[in-house]
Order: C-alpha cells, then sequence, then structure tokens
C-alpha cells in the first residue's frame, strides 16, 4: 500500500528573525513581489514542522516538496538529508534511515540572488517560499522508484498508427526489484524487474485519440508489486509533425495552434495558488477558446498540466534559462530541463519542450552559450525522442545566427508596435524569414502591448497604455497570424496580468499589464473578445467594446462590438439605430447627447452598457491624469501618395536619391548629439534592417521629435516625386 499524506498545516515560517505560523502552499513575496519598486525580499527562509508518529509509518518513507523557489536544503533532526537548485520542480527525499523517536523537519527556502540557479534576469517577480505544498509518501519496502529526478516510476510511450487506428503503448517502470503486472485498456502484462526496469508492450486496437479540444481522451496505465505499492498515469495517444508551410498537423489534419501564455501567479497570492485557482484560469482558457499555451517561463504544476491534458490544450513547457546565460549555470540548466521532462513526460498536452527564452537578450550568442543550447537539445532527443523542441528568440537576434539552427523548429518574440516600430514589421519579418528559410519551421511565441483597463484614447496611440491601443494591436496581429498559415504556433504574451516587481509604469506598480485579463482575474479586457471572437465559435455573443470609457466628450462616438456572429444589430435607447454585418468587429457611429443606454444584440445575445455625453475629456482616462489632445494631425494633413512623405518606411526614403540625402543628413546630425546608442544601431545590422521597415514618422516619434520637425520633413518630402 502507498500512502500519501499532505503535509501542509502549521508550518512555523521565519523570515529575517520573525516567526509565524503558515499553511502551504506559502510565498514570502505576496504582497511585496507585487507592489512595483523592484525591492522585495531575496533570501532565506525557513519552513519547520514536527512529524507526528502516524506521519512517519511505513517501511519506507518519502519526502515530495512539490517546488521549493529557488534552491533548499533539507534537515531531518538538524541533519541535512537532501536539497535542491530550481524552484519550479518537484523532488524528493528519502527519510527512512533517518527518522528517530521525535522528528523535526526544516526546510530552508532561499531565492536571493545566485551565479548558478536560472532564473537570475526576467520580466516577473521570481517568489521565494514553499508554494506548491509538501507530501510524504510511504511505501512498502520494495517499491517504485521514488528519487530520480522526481520520476513518477512509470513512463508511457504511445505510438499512433491513424492508417490502422491503433496505438503501441509502451510501459517502463523502474522498482528495486520484483515483478511488475501492468495494466493498460483492460489488458494485464507481468513482467521480471531487471536491473531495476521493466517493460511492456501494448496494442490498443481501434484506438481513442486524444484529439485537442475536438475529444481529449485519456488512457490509464496501472502498475503493481506484489509488495502491494501501486502506481498510475494517465496518457494519451496522438500523434503530431509540423509541415514549415502548412504549420501544424493533429492526428493527421491541420490544426493551427492559436493561444496564449500563462504565467503562474496571481494577485495578492503570488505563486501560492491551488487547484481551484488553476481551474478558474483554465475555465477562462476556455472561455477564450485557444487550443494552445505556452506554459512560460518554467516548469508548472503538475495540476496544470493534467488541466491542459483533459481540456485537450497543446502545450509548449519550457525551464527558466532566460535573458542573461550565466557561466556557471549550464548543469542547472541541465537539470531542470531533465526534471521537467522526466516529471511531465505522460501528459499527451505537451507537444514541445523551450530551451530558452530570449537568452541572447542580455548575452552574446557566444561559444559557451551554443554549446549549452547544444547539450540542452541533445539531452531533450535521449530522454525524450518523441518530441520536437524549439526556442524563443529576442527580437534582435539575426536570422543567420546559428543558434537558430540548434532546435528542431524556431520562434520568434517581436514586439513591432509596441516597444518599437510599426505593426506592420510584424509581417515583414516574418515574411522575409519564411522566403529567406522556406525548409524551416517558424512561429511567434509572444507578442503583446499593456492595457491598463482604467485608461481610455478616442486616438490609440501605441504607448498610451489604453484599453483601446490593445485592442487594436491585436485586431492587426490576429489578421497577420490569419494570413500566415505556415506559423506553427502563435501565443499572445499574455493571457493574465503578472507581477514584475521592476516594473511601475502605465499607473499601476509591479505588473506587466499585456494580459488579456487582468492580474485578479477579475476584468476581461476587450483585447480577450476579439480572440473569443475568432476562437470560439461555440458560445454565441456579442461584447461592446470601450465600455469603461463612459464619459466620452466627442459628439460622434465610435462604439465598437466584438462577436462570433456574423451580424449585430444596435439600440440606443432601447430604439434601433443600424444593423451590420461582418467578421468578429463590427464598427458603429452615433451621436451623443446626454446619457445613453446601449444595446447590441445578435440573436438571442446582447450585451449592454451606458454612455454619457460630457463638456470635456475625463483626465482620469489618461496616463498619469494628463489630458492628451485627441487628434492625429498627420491624418488631417493631405497627402500626394505619388511623392515621398513620413509615412514611408526609412528603407524606401533612402533608396532614393534626393530623398535618401535629405534624410540620411538629418539623421547623422540626431546620431552625432546622441553618440552611443546611435552607434550600437550602426554596428547591428539586425537594427538596420529593421529601422530600414519602419516608417519616418514612427521612427521619429520613438526619437522624441516635435510635431513642428515632423511637419518640416514632412513638407520637404512631399516636393519629391517617387
Ligand atoms: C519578452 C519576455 C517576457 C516579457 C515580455 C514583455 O520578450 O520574454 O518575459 O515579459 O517580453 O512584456 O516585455
Amino acid at each position: 500500500m502507498r500512502i500519501i499524506r499532505n503535509i501542509n498545516d502549521q508550518w512555523l515560517f521565519e523570515e529575517k528573525g520573525e516567526t509565524s505560523y503558515v499553511d502551504l502552499p506559502h510565498t514570502w513575496n505576496a504582497i511585496d513581489g507585487q507592489d512595483g519598486g523592484n525591492d522585495y525580499y531575496r533570501g532565506t527562509c525557513t519552513y519547520t514542522r514536527e512529524l507526528s508518529k502516524e506521519e512517519c509509518e511505513g517501511q519506507a518513507l518519502f519526502l515530495e516538496v512539490k517546488a521549493a523557489a529557488m534552491s533548499a536544503e533539507v534537515f531531518l533532526n538538524d541533519e541535512k538529508i537532501g536539497g535542491h537548485k530550481g524552484g519550479y520542480s518537484a523532488f524528493r527525499v528519502e527519510l527512512t534511515d533517518k527518522l528517530s523517536e521525535r522528528n523535526i523537519l526544516k526546510i530552508r527556502v532561499d531565492n536571493g540572488e545566485n551565479d548558478s540557479v536560472y532564473p537570475q534576469k526576467a520580466d516577473f517577480t521570481f517568489y521565494g517560499g514553499l508554494y506548491r505544498g509538501v507530501e510524504l509518501i510511504s511505501v512498502p519496502a520494495q517499491h517504485f522508484e521514488l528519487l530520480k529526478d522526481d520520476t513518477p516510476g512509470i513512463k508511457v510511450t504511445p505510438s499512433v498508427d491513424l492508417k490502422n487506428k491503433s496505438a503501441k503503448v509502451s510501459v517502463e517502470t523502474w522498482q528495486n526489484g520484483g515483478e511488475v503486472s501492468i495494466i493498460v485498456n483492460g489488458q494485464t502484462k507481468t513482467v521480471p524487474s531487471v536491473d531495476g526496469h521493466a517493460k511492456a508492450d501494448f496494442l490498443i486496437e481501434n484506438v481513442r485519440l486524444w484529439d485537442g479540444k475536438n475529444d481529449p481522451y485519456l488512457y490509464t496505465a496501472q502498475a503493481r508489486l506484489s509488495s502491494g505499492d501501486e502506481i498510475s498515469t494517465r496518457f494519451g495517444c496522438r500523434e503530431y509533425h509540423i509541415d514549415p508551410n502548412e504549420g501544424f498537423f493533429l492526428n493527421g489534419r491541420s490544426y493551427p495552434l492559436r493561444g496564449v501564455s500563462r504565467h503562474q501567479d496571481l494577485k495578492g497570492k503570488g505563486n501560492a495558488v491551488g487547484i481551484e485557482d488553476m481551474k478558474a484560469d483554465m475555465a477562462i482558457i476556455k472561455e477564450l477558446g485557444a487550443n494552445t499555451l505556452r506554459l512560460a517561463h518554467y516548469q508548472h504544476a503538475q495540476d496544470f498540466y493534467d488541466l491542459c491534458d483533459e481540456n485537450g490544450l497543446v502545450v509548449w513547457a519550457e525551464i527558466p534559462y532566460i535573458t542573461m546565460h550565466m557561466k556557471n549555470g549550464r548543469e542547472n540548466t541541465l537539470s531542470q530541463m531533465r526534471e521537467l521532462i522526466v516529471q511531465s513526460y505522460n501528459h499527451p498536452c505537451i507537444a514541445v519542450w523551450g530551451l530558452s527564452n530570449e537568452i541572447t537578450a542580455a548575452s552574446p550568442a557566444n561559444e559557451d552559450l551554443l554549446e549549452n543550447h547544444r547539450q540542452l537539445n541533445e539531452l531533450c532527443h535521449r530522454l525524450d525522442p518523441t518530441r520536437l523542441t524549439t526556442m524563443a528568440n529576442v527580437f534582435m537576434l539575426e536570422t543567420d545566427s546559428p543558434i537558430l539552427e540548434i532546435p528542431d523548429i524556431n520562434s520568434y518574440n517581436l514586439y513591432f508596435g509596441w516597444y518599437l516600430g510599426d505593426l506592420k514589421q510584424n509581417d515583414g519579418f516574418f515574411d522575409d524569414y519564411h522566403r529567406t528559410y522556406p525548409e524551416r519551421v517558424i512561429g511567434f511565441s509572444e507578442y503583446g502591448a499593456d492595457a491598463n483597463p482604467s485608461l481610455h484614447s478616442v486616438h490609440p496611440e501605441k504607448g498610451d497604455y489604453s484599453e483601446e491601443y490593445q485592442a487594436i494591436y491585436h485586431e492587426h496581429m490576429l489578421k497577420m497570424i490569419e494570413e500566415r498559415p505556415y506559423l506553427w504556433a502563435t501565443h499572445v504574451w499574455n493571457l493574465f496580468d503578472f507581477a514584475a516587481d521592476g516594473r511601475d509604469e502605465g499607473g499601476k506598480h509591479g505588473e506587466n499589464q499585456k494580459g488579456l485579463v487582468s492580474f485578479d482575474r477579475k476584468i476581461k479586457k476587450d483585447a480577450f473578445y476579439l480572440y473569443k471572437a475568432a476562437w470560439n465559435r461555440e458560445e454565441p455573443f456579442v461584447h461592446l467594446c470601450s465600455r469603461r470609457y463612459e464619459k466620452r466628450h466627442e459628439d460622434v462616438t465610435k462604439i465598437k462590438v466584438y462577436s462570433n456572429q456574423d451580424s449585430v444589430a444596435l439600440y440606443v435607447d432601447d430604439e434601433f439605430i443600424e444593423e451590420k454585418k461582418g467578421d468578429k468587429i463590427f464598427v458603429f457611429e452615433y451621436r451623443l447627447s446626454g446619457k445613453h443606454s446601449v444595446k447590441a444584440v445578435s440573436g438571442d445575445v446582447r450585451d449592454t452598457m451606458t454612455l454619457e455625453k460630457v463638456q470635456a475629456p475625463v483626465a482620469s482616462y489618461f496616463l498619469n491624469n494628463e489630458v492628451k489632445e485627441v487628434r492625429n494631425w498627420f491624418d488631417e494633413e493631405d497627402t500626394d501618395p505619388s511623392c515621398f512623405s513620413i509615412k514611408d518606411t526609412l528603407g524606401e526614403i533612402t533608396r532614393h536619391p534626393q530623398a535618401g540625402a535629405i534624410v540620411k543628413q538629418m539623421m547623422d546630425k540626431a546620431s552625432s548629439e546622441r553618440g552611443d546608442v546611435a552607434n550600437a544601431v550602426k554596428d547591428n545590422p539586425a537594427l538596420q534592417k529593421m529601422m530600414a521597415s519602419m516608417t519616418m514618422e514612427s521612427l521619429l516619434k520613438q526619437g522624441g521629435a516635435d510635431e513642428q520637425s515632423m511637419k518640416q520633413l514632412n513638407r520637404i518630402l512631399q516636393g519629391i516625386r517617387k
């Protein structure tokens, strides 16, 4: 018999000499890790608990720590009995021979700076603590393996024959001797343990596939030893492959992966979330209709991979080898990857292993970094020949970098239209890449724009943090993705706002606000409904956008509706205004005069909001309460398209001798004034290429040019024929 007891209650917690009793899951950064200033406590804390006699019963006893962020040392009765490096994977320690009359367990956990444990530099809070709970596992003397990388002891490798509708299922177990009975789909096989390893193959005829969202069917494999120890795991039978032109295929048919990324933390709780929180997140993902998740930037809870199995989501799983390569960190990348794969191997949801994220952002792609990636890639293939490897590259990594040849498939994180550049550069980047490397698989691992749902704008602009700019940004991205079926997967950054204590922007402290949903999960921003309209075809809905922009000062206002229906009717104050046919986005105009109730209707579904005409723009809708003149002078100027203008890209302009000379002169002057930055651009061909595809208008705005000088340059360019 195997008895699993959670021991999550009543731990004596000590932080900087102060003690209190806490229950697990627990983090010490739930508040200071989320309030901005980048000043949350990073150091060592201890958790101590006496184990009762009953909890120590059994022939062999193991402690399982589901996660200890970021490193841990385990002591029993003051003797060190184990330790672990890495804050996102589980680890076990055997207690059996160390037990005495009274047993005091102490776990010292450390999230301080460290030059050999990842992550150390990244855009999220490195919460410390025992944030996924702790268990005691009591087993007979003869038992399945528990120690090696916290293995579940049972490994299932299905291989599907789509033509014959069958699956060969190979089940392996590890144990300290005896015979093993393995049961799969009603068939039992008894096999000997040879050198601690047993293996049995099964054939499932008329196999029911794990078929993504359509039918995420799960089988169970069980294994028993004569001692009574018993383990089981769920698994799914599925086949996938990826085509450089046509993208992802699941079970033989095209299944474009379109979805979001998720960080695991929650407002007020940090990373110490429970199963109910995870289920609530999954309900939101189901409502959105995504069919894939990038579970960034580290191993997530096994409970969450279970939820993905059950709900048919195709998952990208990764380790926190992120932003900055550390010369002492290689062993840690390998151990975190080994644990991720060993602990998560049986989940059918997982399709790819992510080697790293934006690793060249703060480190050169030197030989040490390349070798680290080669070893990771080789490790993934050795431990798991059934899955592909990938990595998420930063936008300024040149596409001919040798690092792109290491993983099986590629992906880029691009933020054109948010941190820099124009939305259209995203389109151009992928078109160029696909043209240059038609045989390579490419995906879009991150894209997003921050939005604070209390900020609003009638003329949304990059950098204004308005809910409206985020919506426009995603409208562009959704269309660009729909037009590029070769993208093997696309993941919005991020589904939820998350804690990044180093951030202090967009009217909030300590949050990255690129979420489609707020950090407390209470507000679904407009962009959420855009994707819902595209991805959730089952649940008819209409959604009125900018509902929080209630007090409007413009005379004629825009009323935008997102819907998965093909027509939407608008009513104001119960009077029918107009019905429009369309696809996902429906835009109406209405002249305001006082307070109105607005209703959007399609068939049986409706949404309502109130609007009110006010005399002046409401300051609280603007970042820092600074009311901006709501007009874009450029759109009001008459532009002759046969002549150059600042709407043309730098590349287009510089190719023309006369226009090019003018712009070059202007840029030389600017670079002599801004030395270092300009030199960095000069020496970086990837950045130069990027700038060439940006419009002059966007470059000027980014460089802080004022309206006058932009108008002046525009007038000069308008005098030059194309
Ligand atoms: C990235 C990183 C991610 C950040 C994101 C952002 O490229 O991979 O960790 O949170 O950008 O919002 O800047």
